[in-house]
């Protein structure tokens, strides 16, 4: 058995998603026969409630000079991260002269809403290619690994940090204790940390699986993070739930009794124990929820195969890594994945080795089905594809049930 990596006791598998790719290493056909595979088992800690991988691959697999993923991808998150940042600077920013960091920048998407003001700021990102992007925009960043070792650092050649931030990094770091204890010396005495990530109660409650793959090592909740930053002398003030990835929950922390903690973290916490969060069965339940989508799904496309009809996947997402190679879905059942990013295009999916191609090849000649992997940007993605739809094009969702619309 192995063991949690925020509390050391021993944690068992709820569920095996089966052999996984890296999620985001698209590759050509000659890279084929070295792809790495890792058995994506997913676990539920009975003493601290974290939702956790039990395996995850070294992090230089996944974190390189070739990183697929570029935040700036959707305009929809770039609104949500200026808000994001006018919100710290107007509720949590005090001092004159603040130093803003954060963590996991890519290429600089809640940054640049600090830099355009002339705000001292620091991205902390080790993916080379995201970090280029970023500093090419005049974003301050260093190319790292954070952890209390670099935060001794940056605290040296910068001073001590106002706010330490963070959207979609946290869960993705196993050595998450070396990233808290980083945090303390870092941050100042009455300084804030402020991150989000997917929300494990949105995951539970919309079979929203495909948030599990290498990346995610943890899907946090409320409870769980309180206990991991009460083990550091510090603990969660205020919760703020998202809507972005499909749901997601802020989380805005400082040292132990310096704010008061909000209503709304109490209020969270109650809510977390009636969804059963902290339940073996609810696990249990979500795996059944799992199996049973993963049928649906696989037997709708095996229809529209059989009719003969065209099925397009929309998004190369990260998520999509998870999907179809849980399914079993091939280029004989998906022709080819339609995604925005240069750097995927002309490659082919991770594991399931789908062809992924500009949306020129979507648009050139409509589909009878989408299939959407990007399902979290629904809205952004349909107000751009209207033409797909009038043309009689519908979309396959699987989230929070399979369905055509
Ligand atoms: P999107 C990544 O997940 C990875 P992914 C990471 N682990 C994480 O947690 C979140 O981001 C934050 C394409 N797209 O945002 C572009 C279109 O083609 O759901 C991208 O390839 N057309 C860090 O990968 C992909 O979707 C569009 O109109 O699951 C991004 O997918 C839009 C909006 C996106 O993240
Ligand atoms: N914050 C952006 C990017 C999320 S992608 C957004 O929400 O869109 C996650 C990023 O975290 C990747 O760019 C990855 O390179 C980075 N990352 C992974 N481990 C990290 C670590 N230990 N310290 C800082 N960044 C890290």
């Amino acid at each position: 058995m192995k063991k949690c990596l925020i509390c050391n006791e021993l944690i068992d598998p709820f569920m095996s998603f089966g052999k996984m790719p890296i999620a985001n290493s698209f590759l050509m056909p000659n890279e084929f026969k070295d792809e790495y595979f890792f058995e994506l088992k997913a676990a539920f800690c009975q003493t601290c409630g974290m939702a956790q991988l039990v395996e995850q691959p070294d992090k230089e697999k996944m974190f390189n000079k070739n990183y697929a993923f570029f935040s700036g991808t959707s305009k929809r998150m770039a609104e949500h991260f200026k808000e994001f940042a006018e919100h710290v600077l107007a509720d949590y920013i005090k001092s004159e002269n603040p130093f803003i960091v954060e963590i996991g920048s890519n290429d600089g998407i809640m940054l640049q809403n600090f830099s355009i003001k002339n705000i001292r700021h620091l991205g902390i990102e080790p993916s080379l290619n995201v970090a280029e992007v970023a500093r090419e925009n005049g974003i301050n960043t260093i190319c790292e690994f954070f952890d209390e070792t670099v935060a001794k650092k940056i605290v040296a050649q910068y001073g001590q940090a106002d706010a330490f931030l963070g959207a979609n990094v946290m869960c993705h770091i196993p050595y998450i204790h070396s990233v808290i204890k980083g945090i303390r010396v870092l941050l100042k005495p009455d300084g804030i940390i402020i991150f989000e990530d997917p929300y494990l109660g949105d995951v539970i409650q919309k079979t929203s699986y495909d948030q599990i793959y290498d990346e995610h090592a943890f899907l946090f909740s409320v409870s769980a993070i309180d206990y991991l930053f009460k083990m550091h002398g510090l603990e969660v003030v205020d919760v703020e739930p998202q809507v972005t990835h499909g749901g997601s929950m802020r989380y805005i922390i400082a040292h132990k009794g310096v704010r008061q903690v909000s209503s709304r973290t109490r209020e969270q916490l109650k809510k977390e124990k009636i969804l059963g969060l902290h339940k073996q069965q609810t696990y249990d339940l979500f795996r059944e929820n799992c199996e049973r989508s993963k049928t649906g799904l696989v037997a709708l496309l095996h229809k529209i195969k059989k009719e003969g009809k065209r099925v397009v996947g929309y998004a190369a997402t990260s998520k999509s890594a998870t999907v179809t190679n849980y399914c079993g879905i091939t280029p004989e059942l998906v022709e080819f994945i339609s995604d925005t990013t240069p750097i995927k295009q002309g490659k082919y999916s991770p594991g399931a080795h789908i062809p992924v191609r500009g949306r020129e090849d979507f648009a050139v000649k409509y589909p009878d089905y989408a299939l959407l992997f990007g399902w979290n940007h629904a809205q952004e993605i349909m107000d751009k594809e209207q033409e797909f739809m009038r043309s009689g094009g519908k979309w396959i969702v699987y989230v929070p049930k399979v369905q055509v619309l």
